[in-house]
């Protein structure tokens, strides 16, 4: 049979939902066409290949790329000095009220040109590609004004024109309140509904929606009105729920269908049962607990106990998680919400995938998916969790390249 490029004597951990855990192969073999798998599964039991391109794996592991599924990586300067404040005693959501948090970095992010949003994204993205990363969701919300989010969105489109990866956008005008609007939320909420929302939608450049449900941000209330917009230009949606107190915006995403909440902390089991029912994936952030230092726990063992699904990601962002490791991202999940290697290898991968609504053409090692895979020196995939800053990556391969 014909194709591209094959990998063989291979250990795969395919992630495929119908096969126990990891869905491991000893002897594997996967064949690439047409930038998609062809085959993944046992060497013995392949088709003989006629490949131009032939890799010998020797026993390196291979699992599928990794997904980053939450990210603000698209931001104007940083935030040491915050963590120095913070170091001194502050909190994180002192220093918001204060006016610093989100609105220092939207200050910095409307000073920058789109090719300076660009060119530092790229440093972080090179970060998180050398892990064997291949696909990252980019969330505006730096801009809070039509223009400014539209060029933080084009400059996270960007990125894929210039390192190989698929980028997805989330737009997030509903992150912080813009000092602008004077106060009011409520109309800051009509803005985004009625004119921010419907321009980016025209102009292709959010695949989903997103929100900060929260007291420092906006109320379940206004969220809803976001997530309805959202469902009338047929945009799926996600939320940033529960990281500080309980509003339960878990149940509120699930009501929305949304594709994932995220953070969790104060997500009650009537959230998590309610996530479950709808689909909606638990996107858990370990970076920016730590980051923070909270001490609530997201409810990992009602997410077990009912059954709702549960990703990783780092949350890639400069004030309260300035993370760009997805293998410290599982590390953190494991030592810190006690999740399994399984739980974290697959939340950084086929969870990832369903978080953002592309489980369809990513996220496991099965024919017909995209062949984005993460080849890995290790003898077993527990290290890829254990590890605190060593990278294992042997190779990175996107599209079957
Ligand atoms: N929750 C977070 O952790 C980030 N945004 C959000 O809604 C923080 C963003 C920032 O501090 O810049
Ligand atoms: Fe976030």
């Amino acid at each position: 049979m014909r194709c591209d490029r094959i990998w063989r004597n291979a250990r795969l951990a395919t992630l495929a939902p119908d096969q126990p855990g990891l869905g491991i192969i000893e002897s594997g073999l996967i064949a690439a066409c047409d930038r998609r798998i062809l085959y993944a599964g046992p060497e013995a039991e392949a088709p003989a290949f006629d490949a131009p391109e032939r890799t010998n794996c020797e026993e390196r592991w291979i699992t599928p790329g990794l997904i980053d599924c939450h990210t603000h990586l698209v931001y104007g300067a940083n935030r040491a000095h915050e963590f120095e404040l913070r170091l001194a005693g502050a909190s994180y959501e002192e220093i918001a009220r204060a006016g610093g948090g989100i609105l220092s970095t939207m200050a910095a992010t409307r000073a920058a040109s789109e090719a300076e949003l660009v060119e530092s994204a790229l440093l972080r993205l090179d970060a998180l590609l050398a892990e064997g990363l291949t696909t990252i969701e980019v969330k505006s919300g730096y801009g809070l004004a039509r223009d400014a989010e539209m060029r933080q969105l084009r400059a996270a489109r960007q990125l894929a024109a210039h390192r190989r990866v698929e980028v997805t956008t989330s737009f997030l005008g509903a992150h912080a309140l813009p000092p602008e609007a004077g106060g009011d939320k409520d109309a800051y909420i009509g803005l985004i509904c009625d004119k921010m929302l419907p321009a980016i939608a025209e102009a292709g450049l959010a695949d989903a929606v997103d929100a900060f449900c929260e007291s420092i941000a906006f109320s379940p209330a206004q969220t809803a009105l976001v997530f309805e917009a959202a469902g009338r230009l047929g945009l799926p949606v996600k939320l940033h729920a529960d990281q500080f107190s309980n509003l339960h915006g878990a149940a509120l995403a699930a009501r929305y269908g949304a594709l994932s909440a995220d953070h969790l902390e104060y997500t009650d089991e009537a959230g998590a049962a309610a996530m479950a029912g709808a689909g909606t994936v638990a996107v858990l952030l370990p970076g920016a607990f730590y980051f923070t230092r909270e001490t609530r726990k997201p409810p990992v063992e009602a997410f077990r106990k009912h059954g709702t699904r549960m990703a990783l990601a780092t949350d890639c962002n400069p004030g309260s998680s300035p993370l760009t490791s997805l293998l410290l991202a599982m590390n953190f999940g494991a030592t810190l919400f006690r999740l399994t290697v399984e739980e974290c290898l697959a939340g950084v991968t086929r969870e990832a995938a369903r978080a953002l609504g592309r489980f369809d053409s990513i996220g496991t090692l099965q024919a017909g998916k995209f062949c984005d895979l993460a080849i890995w020196d290790i003898e077993r995939p527990a290290e890829l969790v254990y590890g605190m800053g060593f990278n294992p990556l042997h190779a990175r391969v996107w599209r079957g390249e």
